[in-house]
């Protein structure tokens, strides 16, 4: 075994934490009973961040903020043209400013700092692509009703919004929602992850310098039973956008339910990635690595189960703990990071839970080999199980953790019902070469997004979402805006009434 990897501390451990206020009402203001929460950096173990902590308070504050910049505009009411030009310019300042929010993001996630700038230009795109969709959100109308009758469909914005997000994407979750509502005319308030608020205060920084008016969007950091739990149940909130856990969309969801209010939710996924002989299994391999150890695991659409043709299912093994040997654990500010620290010490130890449960229960544990940071930080060695069988806990439940669950198959049809004996239903892949095959998995497998020889890349042209209790409607893609809207039918007719 080698000497434990170091972490450095980074300069940010010799300073005083950040200190991030809410924001409602287009002011940076403290939490109305003075609380705060001290985020210590998963990946260090030192406090990197102070948020105000809301509570129901400060929500009612924010939500009257919201419905006020709702009512008397001029948000819901400017041209798009305008609404775009602010979205825009708030792209360029999320730019401007991607090295500071990938660093926030990788300090409070553990994620590695790399990817924590893609995902930031990532955003950046999705802020570029809600405006242009600003400019083309339009109704419909119907001139075929006959000579006196003109029917008209306008698409208004609902109102506000409450959008809740979790930790693993800080900054990318809530950029594939907050845009496309703005674009829409809506307004909002966000609640980040009590763990990962940061870059979300950042954001609203961008959005008053970007000149959005006073009140459009309010931000508050807090917990879900109090804070979020509110921002559901609160009557001037017309629609909740929630990403998390499926526990907690359920909750969501039924509270949302009592006043009859629209939600849309990105929940959990068991994404299978299945593999026959014939494919290219050098990048089978590759994507079967990233796709169950990209963000450490802890991503929606993790590929955490590798279903694979019995045939090559010795020799794919081989191959993929080859590859997994060299991704690099470790510093999550170390550029050449692959897998980062895990988001809390309570979390690493669900996770180890799951490993000791399936090996308990006979399944080989293949550890990735590297020896793990000493001393502070949460990390965990990518993990590769083999022999899994599809009723375990393991291959059934999102583990959210660098783990990856092989399990084998000897015939499509046994293949697609492995992918699809799960309560989920988010995202698959399919590795063949044989377009009958692929074709044959793409249709059966019932979830919101089958890759075909690739893994988990995204655009905002595409719309992302789960069949299943993976979730319910669609983020992204060409009608993200009109999720946003309330359709209004309007009937203009000209002469006696006749009818
Ligand atoms: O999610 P939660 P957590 C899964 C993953 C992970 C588990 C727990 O399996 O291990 O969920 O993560 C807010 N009313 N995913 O605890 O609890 C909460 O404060 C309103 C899947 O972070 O669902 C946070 O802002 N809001 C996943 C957000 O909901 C409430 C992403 C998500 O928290 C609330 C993250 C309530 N009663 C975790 N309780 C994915 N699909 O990518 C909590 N919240």
């Amino acid at each position: 075994m080698n000497a434990p990897l170091q972490i450095d501390m980074p300069p940010e451990a010799s300073s005083a934490p950040k200190a991030y206020k809410l924001l409602i009402g287009g002011r940076q203001v403290d939490a109305h009973d003075g609380r705060i929460i001290e985020r210590v950096s998963p990946g260090h173990g030192f406090i990197v961040s102070r948020y105000a902590q809301a509570g129901e308070t400060d929500v009612e504050a924010a939500v009257q903020s919201a419905h006020k910049a709702f009512e008397a505009g001029p948000w819901p009411r400017m041209k798009a043209v305008e609404r775009a030009a602010i979205l825009l310019k708030a792209a360029d300042r999320i730019e401007t400013r991607l090295e500071e929010i990938a660093r926030l993001d990788a300090l409070e996630s553990g994620k590695p700092i790399a990817q924590a700038r893609s995902e930031i230009a990532g955003a950046v795109d999705i802020w570029r692509y809600a405006a242009a969709l600003a400019r083309t959100l339009n109704g419909e109308s119907y001139a075929n009703l006959g000579d006196t009758m003109l029917g008209v469909v306008l698409r208004e914005p609902i109102g506000v919004v409450s959008i809740i997000t979790p930790w693993n994407f800080p900054f990318l979750i809530v950029s594939q929602k907050l845009p496309f509502a703005l674009a829409a005319g809506c307004t909002a308030v966000v609640k980040p992850s009590e763990m990962t608020s940061a870059s979300t205060f950042v954001l609203g920084d961008i959005l008053l310098e970007a000149g959005l008016p006073a009140g459009v969007v309010n931000i508050v950091a807090g917990f879900g039973s109090d804070v979020g739990a509110t921002m559901v149940s609160h009557p001037l909130v017309e629609m909740v956008s929630f990403t998390g856990s499926t526990r907690v969309g359920k909750l969501t969801m039924a509270s949302a339910a009592a006043s009859l209010k629209k939600v849309s939710m990105e929940l959990g996924g068991k994404n299978g990635q299945i593999v026959f002989p014939d494919a290219d299994l050098e990048a089978a391999a590759d994507a079967a690595v990233f796709g169950g150890f990209f963000n450490a695991g802890e991503c929606c659409n993790a590929g955490s189960r590798l279903i694979v043709h019995e045939a090559i299912a010795a020799e794919f093994l081989d191959a993929v703990r080859a590859l997994t040997a060299k991704v690099k654990v470790g510093d999550p500010l170390d550029d050449t990071t692959k897998v980062g620290a895990m988001i809390s010490a309570e979390h690493l130890d669900k996770v180890r839970g799951y490993i000791g449960e399936a090996a308990k229960a006979g399944v080989v544990v293949h550890a990735g080999g590297q020896s793990l940071p000493a001393g502070k930080g949460v990390y965990l060695d990518p993990t590769i199980l083999s022999g899994v069988k599809a009723d375990m806990a393991v291959a059934r439940e999102e583990v959210f953790g660098p783990v990856l669950s092989m399990l084998t198959f000897e015939s499509i049809e046994k293949a697609l019902h492995i992918a699809n004996d799960t309560p989920y239903g988010l995202s698959a892949g399919v590795w063949s070469k044989d377009i009958d095959t692929c074709m044959a998995i793409a249709r059966g497998v019932r979830s919101g997004t089958v890759w075909v020889n690739t893994f988990m890349d995204g655009y905002p042209e595409l719309p992302f979402g789960g069949y299943k209790q993976s979730g319910l409607g669609r983020e992204l893609g060409k009608r993200a805006v009109e999720d946003y809207t309330e359709e209004k039918t309007i009937q203009f007719h000209r002469g006696p009434r006749t009818a």
